[in-house]
């Protein structure tokens, strides 16, 4: 495979950065294609677009399928643009190279290979076994990981994305001290968060925030605020609901807990050694884990949702207490954090409970990414740097 940077493109290939953006774009406009990655596709011909596809859902045609078939015998000669290496595997659906090879395309250009390793460079060589020229426009790399943060880490490390969400006042509260909590935030950030649920594979919360609030975790579309084009781009991930994950060392779950009786699939992580009653929580599938100091060991639930459900991307929804454990344990990928105008005082109950940073030198470090208004409140987007020791 030949790479090649944006500054090294000649004459005749000037227009590729802006075709493998608009293969990005379509893409994106699938917020989560669970299992899969999201992927988009283009295929020009003399300089112009014959043919955009992208994949949708699992089962569903892949990007480059969808392409091949909107642009038939177009499809001879052209040049095709992938985010994503195109599939060598005999899959839910048939391999896009081979796809791609029999429409007689000249050739392919991809911003990433696919760390499947039922793929994994494979369906490259296919391609240039065949004679296709195969190349990898190499400043697009790391926008192609970012699409799909979630599946490059399941591939490669067995884990998926976490994103932490959480409401906070001005002066860092979440809830007063007898935990009245609801409605810090507006409108607009409830229904960002509502995108981020649907964007998600599972939303994962603690026992505790089950007990105190009985949420019911799902997605509720009515409250998406979603245009006309959103709605259609994602009308297959409308139908399906994120996995909701309790965390319950104990077997507190109460039966009739809100979550567990709405359209979609629970999951309770317990610990091995919990004898808490199983006859009333029928309605979730029960899985037991190693302990750690007597709560369900983090990184095993982590490792058994990527591993046994296939998650990309999940969402911490909990209290300070469980929000804080997957930050000291180092879990947490990105924090997101809604600030409403409001000033809660000291008594009210604050964003994380980490007990004993004795210095400046034990704080956790983070990069702040992205700010924006949403309504009367901000929306922080944080990633905790790394500490390289
Ligand atoms: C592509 N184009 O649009 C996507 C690809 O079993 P399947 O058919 O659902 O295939 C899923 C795998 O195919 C997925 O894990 C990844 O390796 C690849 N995704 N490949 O050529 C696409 N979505
Ligand atoms: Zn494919």
């Amino acid at each position: 495979m030949e790479q090649i940077s944006n500054s090294q493109l000649q004459e005749h290939q000037q227009q590729w950065p802006a075709l493998m953006g608009r293969a990005m774009e379509l893409a994106a406009s699938v917020l989560s294609a669970h299992p899969n990655p999201r992927v988009g596709c283009v295929l020009e011909k003399q300089g112009r677009i014959v043919a955009e596809g992208w994949h949708e859902a699992p089962g569903l045609p892949h990007a480059e399928a969808m392409a091949l078939a909107m642009a038939g015998e177009q499809a001879a000669q052209a040049t095709v643009f992938v985010t994503l290496e195109p599939c060598s595997h005999h899959g839910r659906t048939g391999p896009c190279s081979e796809a791609l090879i029999n429409a007689g395309v000249a050739e392919v250009v991809i911003a990433g290979l696919d760390p499947n390793p039922s793929v994994a460079g494979q369906g490259v060589a296919a391609l240039q076994q065949a004679g296709i020229r195969v190349w990898q426009l190499s400043d697009f790399e790391a926008r192609a990981r970012a699409l799909n943060p979630g599946y490059f880490k399941r591939r490669e490390q067995g884990l998926p994305l976490v994103r932490l969400k959480a409401a906070m006042s001005l002066d860092g509260r979440t809830a007063m001290a007898d935990g009245e909590a609801k409605w810090i935030t507006g409108a607009e950030a409830r229904a960002d968060v509502q995108r981020l649920r649907l964007a998600s594979d599972a939303i994962l919360t603690g026992v505790n925030t089950v007990l105190l609030d009985d949420p019911s975790l799902n997605v509720r579309p009515e409250n998406l605020r979603f245009s006309e084009a959103e709605q259609q781009a994602n009308s297959q991930l409308l139908r399906r609901q994120p996995l909701r994950v309790i965390l319950d060392s104990q077997l507190r779950t109460p039966a009739v807990a809100r979550t567990l009786g709405i359209e979609g699939q629970c999951l309770i992580y317990t610990t091995a050694e919990a004898a808490g009653s199983r006859s009333h929580l029928a309605k979730a599938e029960l899985h037991r884990v190693s302990s750690e100091s007597g709560r369900v060991h983090l990184a095993s639930v982590l490792e058994s949702l990527a591993r046994d459900h296939e998650c990309n991307e999940i969402l911490v929804e909990a209290g300070p207490t469980l929000g804080g454990a997957f930050l000291s344990a180092g879990l947490v990928d990105e924090i997101i954090v809604y600030m409403a105008p409001k000033i809660l005082g000291s008594d009210a109950k604050p964003l994380f409970e980490i007990a004993g940073f004795k210095s400046l030198d034990h704080c956790i470090e983070l990069q702040c990414q992205d700010v924006r208004q949403v309504g009367p409140d901000v929306r922080l987007l944080y990633r905790p740097i790394l500490s390289t020791d």
